[in-house]
């Protein structure tokens, strides 16, 4: 064996001994990285003893290569040894800081929109009394929205001002009545049904927006009265409300019914007091009585435009707000609220 190749197997020994003396210092996959780079990178240790395999003499450099190509593999395994160790060290060492005791991030949870929590509150209330539901377009024909319920054409109600028209003879519904009138078309009495949804006006400024939600509720059978009407509304706002509410009926009008009648329900914030603290209640004004219904005795031109007979049958009807009850509900003093979308307000809902 000549001296060169003595010294260059030597040589790549030592680097192998060298290379497993190292262990203590990969402490971390980091510096890892930096003893595989020292000893096989494009310009590491080994790369440099090869250097010296091209300068031995031809019969040396089989015997050369083959110890080149060993201590290569030693080290590559050495180095991929220790790589694994090292990553289950650390997973285990991250999964030490990882607490499964605390409480995870609750996943955020949509809510339904206060309109639409008070409409199905008022339609399981009024279903459980045995209205029917029914519902239908909010494009509505002139006959159905105005004409059967006894709106003349000259009547202030239809006024440019109060409905958005689509045409001549068609409008986007001003209240959900056009509902009822199907209903009664489609069948004799007894007729009890609400008709939920929403409805459109030309109106916009602090209390009124061009688009709210309406129900409105119809009763038509023999020797209905008003009598009938005063006990079901009565029934009705207290399971809204509360036990305690109290109800009064101012007279009233409505084009579709004779008699009419407002209703009032003690005041929601001051329990009808009038003040709350020693100051005028903000909700009632200091009078105790909020409005939130309007209602009557369905108008026999009504029956007429159905083909019911007014003398064999009576009805009573009413109309309300949603958006107008919910308010008094959760104490909401800004209408514009229900239609921002502003999560902050709708979450509260949940
Ligand atoms: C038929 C016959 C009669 C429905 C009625 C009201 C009184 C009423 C308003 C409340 C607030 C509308 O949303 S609001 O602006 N409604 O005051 N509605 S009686 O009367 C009918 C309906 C259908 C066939």
């Amino acid at each position: 064996m000549s001296n060169e190749l003595k010294s260059f197997l030597e040589g790549l020994d030592s680097l192998a001994q060298d290379c497993e003396s190292r262990k203590g210092q990969a402490c971390s996959l980091k510096a890892l990285e930096e003893l595989r780079i020292e000893f096989l990178g494009r310009k590491g240790r080994l790369a440099g003893l090869m250097g010296c395999l091209g300068k031995l003499e031809n019969c040396d450099k089989p015997a050369g290569g083959k110890k080149a190509n060993e201590v290569k593999q030693r080290i590559t395994e050495l180095l991929d040894g220790w790589e694994s160790e090292l990553s289950v060290a650390e997973s285990s060492q991250a999964l030490s800081k990882f607490d499964p005791s605390m409480p995870g991030r609750r996943p955020w949870a949509g809510s339904l929109h206060p309109v639409t929590l008070v409409m199905e509150d008022i339609c399981n209330v009024l279903g459980g009394l045995g209205f029917e539901h029914v519902s239908g377009p909010e494009v509505e024909n002139d006959w159905h929205n105005f004409e059967a319920l006894n709106i003349p054409p000259e009547h202030p109600a239809r006024d440019m001002q109060d409905t958005l028209y689509v045409s001549d003879n068609i409008v986007l519904r001003t209240h959900t009545s056009g509902m009822q009138i199907r209903s009664m078309l489609k069948q004799q009495p007894p007729v009890a049904v609400i008709a939920p949804g929403k409805v459109y006006r030309r109106d916009s400024d602090l209390t009124h927006t061009p688009m709210f939600h309406q129900i409105e509720g119809l009763l038509v059978d023999h020797h209905v009265s008003m009598a009938d009407l005063r006990g079901t509304l009565t029934v009705f706002v207290r399971k809204i409300f509360g036990a305690r509410t109290e109800v009064r009926f101012r007279p009233s009008f409505f084009p579709f019914t004779e008699p009419s009648a407002e209703v009032d329900i003690s005041c929601v914030m001051c329990g009808g007091k009038g003040e709350a603290d020693g100051h005028t209640c903000r909700v009632c004004k200091g009078t105790g009585w909020v409005e939130i219904l309007g209602c009557g005795m369905v108008d026999p031109n009504v029956f007429k435009s159905v083909g019911y007979d007014p003398e064999l049958y009576t009805g009573f009807a009413f109309g309300l707000g949603i958006e107008r009850v919910a308010m008094l509900k959760y104490g909401i003093g800004d209408l514009r609220m229900f239609f921002e979308n502003d999560v902050r307000f709708l979450e509260q809902f949940a």
